[in-house]
C-alpha cells in the first residue's frame, strides 16, 4: 500500500465565486453514440449561462468537448472495421458541427486525444505517482462494460448485478491495474460536503453523495490492460490510463493547467477553478468525488461547484437505444422547424429536468408552453407596444418627461421595477435556476401588459389633451420591454436580435454591457422603431 500524504487544509476548500470571471463545463461526450436531447440539454444550460455573463461583462469561459479513448469506442470502431481514431474524428466532427448549427458559443471544443491533452494527462499521472497516489495492485469484482465503470460489491447487489444505465448484467473482471489512492480522501472528502453544501446542487443529490461517502472510499483502478485505446500510463505503456481519469482531466487540460509552458496556460489558467461543471446525475460520483479527490492530491484548488441534473424522459420511460425512444436530431429538427429554435433553448432551460426528478419531454406542453410564454407574453406585449407606437406616434419613440420631469403614471416606479427584474434575473442565472430567470423577465413583460390594460392608451389616445400622458405610457412600456429583451438574450437571441433590429438598437451582447444598458432611460427620445410580430402561432403540436 502506499502512504497517505496528508494535504494541506486549504486545499479542502474549494474557491469562492470571483463575481466576474467563471468557467462552466459540460460533460464530454462519448463519440460511439449519435447526438441527442440530453448532449444537447446540458449544453444548453452552459451556453445560456455563459452568453448571460459575457453579456453582463464577466470573463467567461465555456468548455464542451468529447470523449474518444476507451474499449466502448475500440468496439465499435471493429464492429465498423476502422480504426478507433476514424471513429473518432467522424463522430467528434459530428458533435462539433451540431454545436455550431445549434449556436453554442463554446470557447473551445476538447478532444481527448488530442496532442495537448495527452500530453497533460500523462504529466498529471506522474505527478499522481510521484505524491504517492498511484500504486500497482490487483482488481476482482464488478465492471459496468457500457459505462466503463468499476461497481463496487455492495452496489452491484443493490442493482441485481445488472448496470443501472444500461440494465446489461455487469461482467466479473480480473485485472492487474494500477489504482488511484481515492480511500485517502475520505475525511477530506466528507469534510467538504459536510462545509460547503453547495458543492453538490441539487441538495438532494448532495445527500445521495454524502450517504455513498459515508460507506467508505475504496481505491479505484486507473489503468487497464485488456485493451489498447487510451492514453498510455507513462511509467508502464502496457497499461492505459482508464478512460474516466484521462476524461475527468479535460477540464484541466483545456487550460493547460499540466503544461505550464503552453500558450492556453498563458492565457487560460485563470479561468480555474470552474464555477460550473454541469453533468447529467449518472455520472455525479466521478465529478463529485474522484475528480475532487485527484485535484486534492494534484494539490489544485477544487471546482465550486457541480451541478448534476436529472434526465429527459419520454412518455414517464426513460429514453433508450433498446426502447428506441430517444428524441434524436431528426426529432428535435421537427421542434425547430415547427417552433423556431429560441422555443427549443426555452423549453429546455425552463422545463428540463434541472432538479432532482426527472421531466417528461411532452409535445403537447411543448406546445402549450410556446403558446403561454413565447406568444401570449412576450411575443403579444412587445407587439402591443410596438404597434401602439407605430399607430399613436408614427413610430417614433415619445418621451417620459414631456414637461423635463419624468411623469409617474397610476402610480407605477418603473425604474424600480425594472431594476429589480434585472437584479432577480441576474441572481437566478447565477445559481442556473433558469426557471427562475425566466420568471422574473416574464414578470416584467407580464407588468406592462397589466399597465395597458389598466392605463387604457388605446382610450387615451382618443383625447388630444392627454398626448402627454400617453407618450409617457408607451414610453414606460417599450422601456421595459427594451430591458427585458436585454435579459431574454442568452435564452432566445435570435428573436432578441431581431426585436433590437426593429427598435433601432445597435447592441453587441460580446461588448459586456448589459449593466449599462439596462439601466432606465436608455431608449432614446424619437427613435424610429418598427412594429413587430415575434412568435407566430402554431396550429398543432408536432407528432411523434
Ligand atoms: O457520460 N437527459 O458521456 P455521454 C438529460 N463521456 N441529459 C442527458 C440524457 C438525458 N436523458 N442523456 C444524456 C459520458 N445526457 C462521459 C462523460 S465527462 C468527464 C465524461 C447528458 O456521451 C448528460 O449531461 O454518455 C449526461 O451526463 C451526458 O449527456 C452523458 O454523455
Amino acid at each position: 500500500m502506499a502512504f497517505t500524504p496528508q494535504m494541506p487544509e486549504r486545499n479542502v476548500q474549494s474557491a469562492p465565486m470571483t463575481g466576474s470571471r467563471t468557467y462552466i463545463t459540460t460533460p464530454i461526450y462519448y463519440v460511439n453514440d449519435k447526438p441527442h436531447i440530453g448532449h444537447l440539454y446540458t449544453t444548453t444550460l452552459c451556453d445560456v449561462y455563459a452568453r448571460f455573463f459575457r453579456f453582463a461583462g464577466w470573463d467567461v469561459f465555456f468548455l464542451t468537448g468529447t470523449d474518444e479513448h476507451g474499449q466502448k469506442i475500440e468496439k465499435a470502431a471493429q464492429e465498423r472495421g476502422i480504426t478507433p481514431q476514424a471513429l473518432a474524428d467522424e463522430n467528434a466532427a459530428e458533435f462539433e458541427k451540431l454545436m455550431t448549427n445549434a449556436g453554442f458559443t463554446h470557447d473551445d471544443f476538447i478532444r481527448t486525444t488530442q496532442p495537448r491533452h495527452v500530453k497533460q494527462v500523462q504529466a498529471f499521472v506522474s505527478r499522481l505517482h510521484e505524491a504517492g497516489y498511484i500504486y500497482l495492485g490487483e482488481y476482482e469484482g464488478w465492471y459496468d462494460e457500457g459505462q466503463e465503470e468499476y461497481i463496487p460489491e455492495n452496489k452491484a447487489k443493490d442493482s441485481d448485478y445488472k448496470s443501472t444505465t444500461s440494465g446489461k448484467p455487469l461482467i466479473k473482471a480480473k485485472e492487474q491495474n494500477f489504482y488511484f489512492k481515492l480511500s485517502a480522501f475520505q475525511d477530506r472528502m466528507e469534510k467538504l460536503l459536510i462545509d460547503q453544501p453547495d458543492f453538490v446542487r441539487p441538495e438532494a443529490r448532495r445527500n445521495e453523495v454524502l450517504g455513498r461517502l459515508r460507506e467508505g472510499l475504496q481505491d479505484v483502478p486507473m489503468s487497464r490492460t485488456n485493451f489498447s485505446w487510451g492514453v498510455p500510463m507513462p511509467n508502464d505503456p502496457q497499461h492505459v490510463i482508464y478512460v474516466w481519469i484521462d476524461a475527468l482531466m479535460n477540464y484541466a487540460t483545456a487550460l493547460g493547467l499540466g503544461d505550464h509552458d503552453s500558450e492556453e496556460y498563458k492565457s487560460r489558467s485563470k479561468y480555474w477553478p470552474a464555477t460550473y461543471h454541469v453533468v447529467g446525475k449518472e455520472i455525479l460520483w466521478f465529478h463529485a468525488v474522484i475528480w475532487p479527490s485527484i485535484l486534492m492530491a494534484l494539490e489544485l484548488p477544487l471546482p465550486r461547484c457541480v451541478y448534476a441534473h436529472s434526465f429527459w424522459i419520454r412518455e414517464g420511460q426513460k429514453m433508450s437505444k433498446s426502447l428506441g425512444n430517444f428524441i434524436d436530431l431528426a426529432a428535435i429538427n421537427q421542434y425547430l422547424d415547427a417552433y423556431g429554435s429560441d422555443m427549443w433553448r426555452y423549453y429546455m432551460i425552463t422545463h428540463g429536468p434541472l432538479g432532482a426528478t426527472d421531466a417528461n419531454f411532452s409535445a403537447s406542453q411543448y406546445h402549450d408552453v410556446y403558446h403561454a410564454d413565447l406568444v401570449n407574453t412576450v411575443g403579444n406585449c412587445s407587439s402591443r407596444v410596438t404597434a401602439m407606437i407605430n399607430k399613436y406616434f408614427d413610430g417614433e419613440v415619445p418621451t417620459e418627461s414631456p414637461q423635463g420631469k419624468r411623469m409617474i403614471i397610476a402610480d407605477v416606479d418603473w425604474p424600480a421595477l425594472a431594476n429589480s427584474a434585472v437584479q432577480d434575473t441576474t441572481q437566478a442565472m447565477e445559481k442556473l435556476d433558469f426557471p427562475g430567470a425566466m420568471l422574473a423577465t416574464l414578470g416584467l413583460m407580464r407588468k406592462v401588459d397589466g399597465f395597458i390594460n389598466h392605463t387604457e392608451p388605446f382610450k387615451l389616445a382618443k383625447d388630444d389633451t392627454r398626448r402627454d400622458e400617453l407618450g409617457a405610457i408607451l414610453y414606460q412600456c417599450l422601456e421595459a420591454v427594451r430591458i427585458s429583451s436585454l435579459l431574454l438574450w442568452s435564452a432566445l437571441p435570435t428573436k432578441m436580435e431581431e426585436l433590437w433590429v426593429a427598435l433601432g438598437l445597435d447592441i453587441d451582447p460580446r461588448q459586456g454591457e448589459l449593466p449599462k444598458l439596462a439601466a432606465w432611460g436608455g431608449l432614446q427620445v424619437g427613435t424610429k422603431i418598427k412594429k413587430v410580430a415575434l412568435f407566430p402561432r402554431v396550429d398543432n403540436p408536432v407528432e411523434n
